[in-house]
């Protein structure tokens, strides 16, 4: 390449750079269009802010508690009677190919005839229409109503018209064609599709790559695990707890194939650090770090008031003192907690006997338990049960005995909700007292029972990769209002970009279908995320 052919390329680099500047703001908007209306899907069962209809010609909408069921959310549909064409929408993509039924639940709290009529709109085709005229068979009650759409009306003329595609809006009238006020409820607007499960792992992480089955008797594997004895400043340990953690092999050993965590009340008060203590315990560091994978402990649990043992994790990059990975030199001063990130997969003792609960760290939740969820399992201290956390890129999930129960996984991905993209190192302790609350007077010495410790990650990238992009097909191509994407993978992440680069559409659901209806025509990259890995696809959207 000569010189004059480099500036003459950066010229034009220049030129197209300009120009791209000037389209930012219509292309900013149109992305904001495109992911508000990608996101929602049917069906419609109000419980999501999304489930948000928009009132028009003097009709309004608002979200309530249902009157039956306090703890199911349903939408209330109000018309003022001012208008025989008041009514409400919503963007939502409906698939008619496969199903043409859509059924509602309507709640009514006057036992007179109504009448309802649903419209799905474009784009880009007519707009179709079915109206059903009931009668009450219960005030105060629900009744689901049917709506055939492979027998529908075009809107526009009345002629007969099936549903066929996809349609982008619902339009719901209430007592169309009269000028009748009333307010009723309703629920569950479904296509006969289910709702994608939060709880579905986006990643299967099947390589053990460290574990500790606790199968010699005596000490811990000093290989594999650190004592953290050092007392936080101040003499205390955090949260009000009682406790030293020692690393005498009266408070932690293995035995029987199993690891003992041994929370015991001294006969004779116990000084460490020059602070005397009623209480001794142990709390392990793991000498293993590790980004994404699955961790599986299977372990028994102590039960007496008082007691709080905890399998978890922090950021490696946390300063805290006498931390295994502070002795090491990994402490960031700016990372502390909750900076850091903290993953709670199993306490107890925080709640009921034998209710677990899970629950994240980060900076969004100023370190408050806001993203938790709980379990109430059975005899927690004489079953083991199985506690586990998958963690990919894309989402944290825990697990109970291998069933997936709470799902972490913020809309958006920042150093405040996910400081979950660097390393974290296991922990296990049993606390005394604190926010588990009072320990009983007769309490003597209890344990937490740990069968093993199993991390699982994808390391065998290497042989999958030659293969990895035939495992994805996608067609028709080109495309116009849906591309289907052939795999037996779990799809993580669908991006669609420009051939200049800007993201157009971005699904996070594990779907294979993309709708396209709303991305202008032209050639586009596609990037399918899977098992922590990218394949790229090229795909032209003809309209
Ligand atoms: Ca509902
Ligand atoms: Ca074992």
């Amino acid at each position: 390449m000569t010189v004059q052919n480099y500036i003459l390329i950066i010229f034009i680099k220049n030129l197209t750079t300009t120009q791209i500047m000037k389209k930012s703001l219509l292309l900013i908007t149109f992305i904001l269009n495109s992911s508000i209306f990608f996101s929602q899907q049917m069906p419609i069962e109000f419980n999501s802010s999304q489930d948000n209809f928009i009132g028009f010609d003097g009709s309004s909408f608002a979200t309530r508690n249902d009157p039956l069921d306090g703890a199911n959310k349903v939408g209330q549909f109000h018309n003022n009677g001012t208008n025989a064409n008041q009514g409400f929408y919503i963007d939502v993509s409906v698939d008619t190919d496969d199903k043409k039924i859509i059924t509602l639940s309507f709640y009514s709290f006057d036992p007179n005839n109504h009448n309802i009529l649903v419209k799905l709109e474009g784009p880009n085709k007519p707009n179709i229409q079915v109206k059903e005229t009931f009668s009450i068979t219960a005030a105060q009650n629900w009744q689901t109503i049917t709506f055939d759409f492979s027998n529908a009306k075009n809107s526009a003329d009345g002629t007969a018209a099936a549903a066929s595609g996809i349609y982008s809006r619902i339009a719901i009238f209430i007592d169309d064609d009269a000028t009748t006020p009333g307010t009723y409820l309703i629920d569950n607007i479904s296509n006969g599709t289910t709702a994608p499960n939060p709880n579905i792992l986006d990643v299967k992480y099947t390589d053990l790559v460290w574990s500790d089955d606790f199968s010699s008797p005596g000490a811990i594997d000093g290989n594999k695990w650190f004592h953290q004895t050092k007392i936080p400043g101040g003499g205390s340990w955090h949260n009000g707890e009682v406790q030293h953690y020692t690393d005498r092999i009266e408070n932690s050993y293995v035995e029987d194939g199993n690891l003992f965590i041994k929370a015991i009340k001294e006969n004779e008060p116990y000084t460490d650090q020059g602070h005397t203590k009623r209480y001794t315990s142990a709390r392990l560091n793991s000498k293993y770090a590790f980004t994404y994978g699955r961790v599986d402990v299977r372990a028994k649990l102590p039960l007496e008031s008082g007691t709080w043992p905890a399998i978890w994790t922090l950021g490696k990059n946390i300063p805290e003192d006498g931390g295994y990975w502070q002795t090491q030199g990994y402490s960031q001063s700016n990372s502390g907690w909750p900076i850091c990130g903290e993953i709670d997969i199993m306490e107890h003792g925080l709640h009921n006997d034998n209710e677990v609960s899970s629950a994240l760290h980060t900076p969004s939740s100023s370190g408050n338990t806001e993203n938790t969820s709980k379990q109430i399992l059975d005899d927690v201290t004489n079953n083991y049960h199985i506690y586990s956390m998958n963690w990919s890129p894309n989402q944290i999930t825990f697990l109970i005995d291998d069933v997936a129960y709470y799902t972490y996984k913020p809309s958006t991905k920042n150093n405040n909700t996910w400081p979950f993209d660097t390393e974290q190192y296991l922990l296990l302790n049993v606390a005394m007292g604190g926010y588990a609350g009072e320990i009983a007077s007769n309490f003597t010495n209890s344990s937490m029972v740990i069968d093993y410790v199993r991390v699982y990650q994808n390391v065998n990238t290497a042989s999958i990769n030659e293969d990895f992009n035939s495992n994805f097909s996608i067609y028709p191509n080109p495309a116009s209002d849906l591309i289907s994407i052939h795999t037996n993978k779990l799809i993580d992440k669908v991006e669609l970009y420009s051939v200049i680069g800007q993201l157009v559409l971005a699904e996070e659901n594990t779907t294979k279908r993309i709708y396209t209806q709303k991305v202008k025509p032209g050639l586009y990259l596609m990037k399918i995320y899977s098992d922590d890995k990218i394949t790229t696809k090229k795909i032209l959207i003809k309209k």
